[in-house]
């Protein structure tokens, strides 16, 4: 089953968004497989937005991820790295849709309160970066038969 990975960053945990945000991909019917409270240190910062390095914004970003406790998550389902994408919104929250998190709850580029991965094989990429193999739980919840 594919699986993508989420964090909420660290302006989503000071506005106590944890459980608001984690509440909309548990009631879409996708499932947790990962979960942890973390801070996140410079060089894990810099490896996951690697693909930012030569970007103004790269510094700034750096900063902001590793300026207080994150949610590092796995998610998995049919098709969850783009329906998470979906319900994230776009990257700014000005542009935003509203009913999607960062169109309801943010208002600038740079505190947009979540990430999720934009692509399969990105997932891939910072699950394994984020994750051991032993911190990721597989299990099919009951309610599965009634979402599938
Ligand atoms: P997203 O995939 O929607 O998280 O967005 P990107 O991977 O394009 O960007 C990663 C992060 O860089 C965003 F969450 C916010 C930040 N960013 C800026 O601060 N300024 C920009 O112009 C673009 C991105």
């Amino acid at each position: 089953m594919e699986r993508t990975f989420l964090a909420i960053k660290p302006d989503g945990v000071q506005r106590k968004l944890i459980g608001e945000i984690i509440k909309r991909f548990e009631t879409k019917g996708f499932t947790l497989v990962g979960l942890k409270f973390m801070s996140v240190n410079r060089e894990l910062a810099e490896q996951h937005y690697d693909v930012h390095k030569e970007r103004p914004f790269f510094g700034n970003l750096v900063e902001f991820i590793t300026s207080g406790p994150i949610i590092a998550m796995v998610w998995e389902g049919d098709g969850v790295v783009s329906a998470a994408r979906k319900v994230i919104g776009a990257t700014n929250p000005l542009t935003a849709e509203p009913g999607t998190i960062r169109g309801d709850y943010g208002a600038n580029i740079g505190r947009n309160l979540i990430h999720g991965s934009d692509a399969i094989e990105t997932a891939q990429r910072e699950i394994a970066l984020w994750f051991k193999d032993e911190e990721l739980v597989n299990w099919q919840p009951t309610l599965t038969a009634w979402i599938y």
